[in-house]
């Protein structure tokens, strides 16, 4: 059999299957300072008309986020962030039947969000909120765990790693043997180096190479590469006019194994991916090769 391995990432009610069509999940920020679409949806209609638009475009999970977490932000008040983020949800939930994530560190606002419809936690701390392993059990919502060295305020400052592909895979592998022994089933589980979270370029870059060894642990790999800085500072690209190296580091990491792309550009993302896809289909070179 040819192409990747199908995968089951459950979601609440819905099984989620990962690994024949790359899931895109398009970010709808709610902030006023996200470093690339901060202020632009901070209006509750043009929110719920951008997560709309994105659905049309093919996504299949809105990642929805009420706080900015670039290097050098400071925590939003998980009151704030619900004021922020639930109205959002609730409207797409009536309007959409996508899957829906609440990007949060927050055990309170990630159960607010459930409660309005979310299907998916997407936590870059990793569980941090001593709360929030009781809310993805008790909801059985799918739970993105990311890597993340230090906090957003400070962890470009200097981070440091021996080997940052298996210190990261070690940090994954603990976080979801602890969502695990706390009553968390091992198909909710999706697992995120956590590109510029702690990194330098260099670690972003080994990251992506090295995601074969973080999809060995059998569970969806998602990457957040999206016109982030590291892409900038390759092709000297301001947020906006990084599609191109977005796009790139996409296809790579398609090509390297992942199953969730976290993206700004929908459309782009997705015809991209339509098209890894379906060479991926045909098999490898090598394996049609030995086949005939
Ligand atoms: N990156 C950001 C936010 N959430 N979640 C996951 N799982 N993986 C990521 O790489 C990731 C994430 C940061 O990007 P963005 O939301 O575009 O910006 P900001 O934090 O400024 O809102």
């Amino acid at each position: 059999m040819f192409g990747k391995t199908q995968i089951i990432w459950r979601c609440r009610g819905r099984e989620v299957v990962c690994g024949q069509k790359t899931l895109i999940m398009g970010i709808l920020n709610v902030t006023p300072d996200s470093f690339s679409d901060g202020g632009k949806f901070v209006d509750p209609e043009q929110a719920v008309a951008r997560g709309l638009q994105m659905v049309a475009e093919g996504a299949d999970i809105i990642d929805i986020g009420g706080e900015s977490t670039r290097p050098g932000s400071k925590p939003v008040p998980a009151k704030e962030e619900i004021r922020r983020t639930i109205p959002i949800i609730a409207e797409l939930k009536k309007q959409s039947r996508g899957l829906i994530s609440i990007d949060t560190r927050n055990a309170e606002t990630a159960r607010a969000a459930i409660a309005a419809g979310a299907d998916i936690i997407n936590d870059i701390s990793a569980l941090a909120d001593p709360q929030m392993v009781n809310v993805a059990a008790e909801t059985g919502a799918g739970l993105v765990l990311m890597h993340m060295q230090g906090t957003p305020q400070t962890m470009q400052n200097d981070p440091r790693y021996g080997d940052v592909v298996s210190e990261v895979g070690r940090f994954l592998e603990e976080r979801a043997a602890f969502a695990i022994e706390r009553g968390v089933a091992p198909e909710q589980i999706a697992l995120d180096p956590g590109i510029g979270f702690g990194k330098t370029d260099e670690h972003n870059l080994a990251l992506l190479r090295g995601i074969p060894a973080l999809a060995a642990a059998g569970r969806p790999v998602l990457i957040g590469a999206s016109r982030k800085g590291f892409i900038g500072r390759l092709t000297g690209c301001e947020p906006a006019d990084r599609l191109a190296g977005s796009l790139a580091a996409a296809v790579f990491s398609m090509l390297r194994g992942v199953q969730i792309l976290r993206v700004h550009d929908v459309k782009e993302s997705c015809d991209a991916a339509r098209l890894v896809d379906t060479l991926r289909a045909q098999g490898t070179h090598d394996e049609l090769a030995a086949q005939y």
